[in-house]
């Protein structure tokens, strides 16, 4: 019924780059570690006439008629992620992590209350306070970050915390290759009187396949996004106890606070990737997205490289180039010019500006789904090292290594 040569007859442009899309999916290998590659399931729920429904409101009362089956998916997105994350409470119609967020601040927050986040350019998220977003420019933000060996100090954050007496503390990032404690975060916050939220959306698979400690029993509430790790459609989840909920009201705060109408072909895509996360193999999934970044961290440390933090307890990891001659923008493209995706990332006390940084930020969420292992993954190491090293000389040498291993696991 939705066929894609469907897009190729009626507009052969938007094909066109459609299919060039998925040929570069197939060809590259993608390490960018926000990325993942959804079922063949999820993307069909994604694309079924379910976005043809409007359904403002939550199952049982919405304020449009017809909604009885858009009623079933969410409500079947609503268990499967209660039972995955062990919640009682979750909304799953936020359109995208940072709408969670802003949700759960307007829910929680007054205009002017004192906020604590990650700082942005310490691996925290645009949502927890920067000044460029709606959360930097509405509160007053006090950030805290990792300390000189790249690591979060709690005892500073816990210093911050007694000194600014924050309504709201944020632990999670974008950007950090290290476990998060959320039980001495959580200690912290009841010290400073504070409500403590736990953003997961980078680790949110990691969470669910027993691979991360869980912030749902010491965070007040708890936010992610369901396109990272945890391999479904892009968008966001709200998750909490039914005491916060009922205290704070987070689905009035999403809808009508920030939302309109909800996305059912995506919630319904996110009810079928909630139902892939609770099968046993996606404990096995998220144990290999572990297991290939130490491979792939330990290996660059043996080419010489400097990982923020010396090495990664997740999915992810942070190339520090600084002193390599070869900005985080230069490594970009030059990675991509042998297939390898991968984004430049500033790193603490970063010399370059935003846009040229001196990191690159590495994760292993979308070429596990590949199928990629440890010995690949020690390949592609090799290949990124070949590629910074001497980019000219080595480029054919590394592309060839990514065509053998992009050959071994076809994507589409
Ligand atoms: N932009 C996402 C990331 O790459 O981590 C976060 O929103």
């Amino acid at each position: 019924m939705y066929d894609f040569n469907e897009v190729a007859m009626t507009d052969p442009a938007v094909a066109e780059a459609i299919s060039k899309e998925i040929g570069r999916q197939n060809s590259n290998i993608e390490l960018i570690a926000s990325e993942n590659f959804v079922s063949k399931a999820v993307m069909a729920a994604m694309g079924s006439p379910l976005t043809n429904k409007y359904a403002e409101g939550y199952p049982g009362h919405r304020y449009y008629g017809g909604c009885v089956h858009v009623d079933v998916v969410e409500d079947l997105a609503r268990e499967r992620a209660k039972k995955l994350f062990g919640c009682e409470y979750v909304n799953v119609q936020p359109h995208s992590g940072a709408q969670a967020n802003m949700a759960v601040f307007f829910a929680i927050l007054n205009p002017g209350d004192t906020v604590m986040g990650m700082n942005l350019n310490h691996g925290g998220h645009l949502s927890h306070g920067s000044k460029a977003n709606l959360s930097g420019k509405y509160f007053n933000v006090v950030p805290y970050g990792v300390n000189d060996d790249g690591v979060i100090d709690y005892e500073e954050v816990r210093r911050i915390a007694l000194e600014c007496r924050p309504k709201l503390i944020v632990c999670g990032a974008s950007a950090y290759p290290r476990a998060i404690d959320f039980k001495k975060f959580r200690d912290i916050a009841d010290e400073a009187g504070a409500y403590l939220m736990a953003d997961i959306a980078h680790i949110a698979g990691l969470v669910a396949g027993g691979q991360h400690m869980s912030p749902i029993p010491y965070a007040h509430v708890t936010t992610t996004t369901t396109h990272k790790t945890l391999r479904g459609p892009r968008g966001g989840m709200i998750m909490s106890s039914n005491e916060m909920n009922e205290k704070f009201k987070f689905d009035k705060a999403v809808f009508p606070g920030i939302q309109g109408g909800p996305l059912m072909h995506v919630i319904a895509g996110k009810a079928v990737c909630l139902k892939e996360a609770l099968d046993p193999s996606f404990a096995e999934y998220a144990k290999q997205i572990v297991a290939n970044a130490s491979a792939l961290a330990n290996r660059l440390m043996e080419h010489g490289f400097k990982l923020c933090s010396g090495g990664t307890d997740n999915h992810l990891m942070l190339l520090d180039l600084r002193g390599t001659g070869i900005t985080g923008k230069a490594a970009e493209e030059l990675l991509n010019q042998v297939n390898i995706t991968c984004n430049k990332n500033a790193i603490v006390n970063d010399p370059e500006k935003p846009s040229v940084t001196s990191g690159v930020r590495l994760g292993t969420a979308a070429a596990t789904t590949r199928g990629l292992k440890e010995e690949d993954m020690i390949l592609v190491a090799d290949a990124i090292a070949m590629t910074l090293k001497d980019p000219e000389g080595s480029r054919d040498k590394a592309a060839a290594i990514v065509k053998s291993i992009t050959d071994k696991y076809p994507l589409y």
